[in-house]
């Protein structure tokens, strides 16, 4: 039986939350970068749209989209899971995968098309790994053509000339948040990953450190997040005997969900025995 198969690239968001998953749990697989024959060949024939990450797994089933290929794998690999058991535990390593997947993407739209020097970079990328065998003016021409969707999402994503500001203090809270974070824990929920940690090495690998203007203003705000960045998806840690941390959040990180969770967040009991969710607003 072949290993699984991941069609992506190092350029893309989405990617590298699978990938770390894939590497956290020493899943066998092997990366295939989504060259133009690959999306050709593959990508549009078994999922009939543009999109990577796809999974095909080693008896050929194709899965696209991150969340449902993780999804797939923890059926077929349990064990540790990356989804903690504890209610509070849970729905905050759901709420940080939202926030990675959804919310994130704002900012590294953001800092990759607006900033030149990020998206010269992010052109080159995409052309080397649509046609690797090209010449650099080819390269860069495919790139242009490739990156037009992409660029185009902005104004979608609220991405206007009258939010930047907002969106890049929000980025930048978010750092400082992170890194304060990590002075004291290896991931979000102690010494264990969940889901939220790899659903944020996405965007903070793909995008907020690779791209060169960017790497320099994480490293500037944020410097445990640079440094532990990169090497988040080589944390075999192995940890499915570690718990993850039981803890009632601190005040500190109380408010630090709050931020994260908005509104709609269920309140956060302040017992410091057992955590308990409770319905309501939380305050
Ligand atoms: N919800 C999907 C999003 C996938 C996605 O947007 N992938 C990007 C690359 S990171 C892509 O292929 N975009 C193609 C396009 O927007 O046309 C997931 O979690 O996998």
């Amino acid at each position: 039986m072949s290993s699984h198969r991941l069609l992506g690239a190092q350029v893309s968001y989405y990617t590298g939350k699978v990938r770390a998953y894939l590497d956290y749990k020493a899943i066998p697989y092997e990366e295939i970068p989504a060259r133009r024959e690959i999306y050709r060949d593959l990508i549009v024939p078994r999922t009939g749209v543009r999109f990577i990450p796809v999974l095909i797994s080693d008896d050929d089933v194709a899965v696209q989209d991150s969340t449902a290929i993780i999804d797939f794998l923890e059926a077929r690999y349990p064990h540790p899971s990356v989804y903690p058991s504890g209610k509070l535990q849970r729905w905050v390593a759901l709420l940080f995968e939202t926030y990675a997947d959804e919310w994130l993407v704002i900012p590294a739209m953001h800092y990759r098309w607006n900033v030149p020097e990020n998206r010269a970079f992010a052109l080159a990328e995409f052309g080397r790994l649509s046609a690797p065998d090209a010449t650099e003016a080819e390269q860069l021409k495919i790139g242009e053509s490739l990156a037009g969707p992409f660029a185009g999402a902005l104004p979608a994503l609220g991405v206007l000339p009258q939010a930047v500001h907002a969106i890049e203090q929000s980025y930048l809270a978010f750092l400082t948040d992170f890194d304060r974070h990590l002075a004291e824990h290896a991931f979000l929920l102690g010494q264990r990953p969940c889901i939220g940690d790899f659903a944020l090495y996405g965007p903070l690998f793909a995008h907020l450190y690779r791209d060169p203007a960017s790497g320099r203003l994480m490293r500037e705000h944020a410097p445990l997040a640079s440094s532990r960045t990169p090497t988040v998806h080589t944390c075999r840690v192995r940890s499915g005997h570690i718990a993850f941390r039981s803890k009632t959040p601190r005040v500190s990180e109380r408010s630090t969900l709050r931020t994260y969770g908005a509104g709609s967040a269920p309140r956060i009991s302040t017992s410091r025995s057992i955590p308990k969710l409770e319905r309501g607003p939380m305050r």
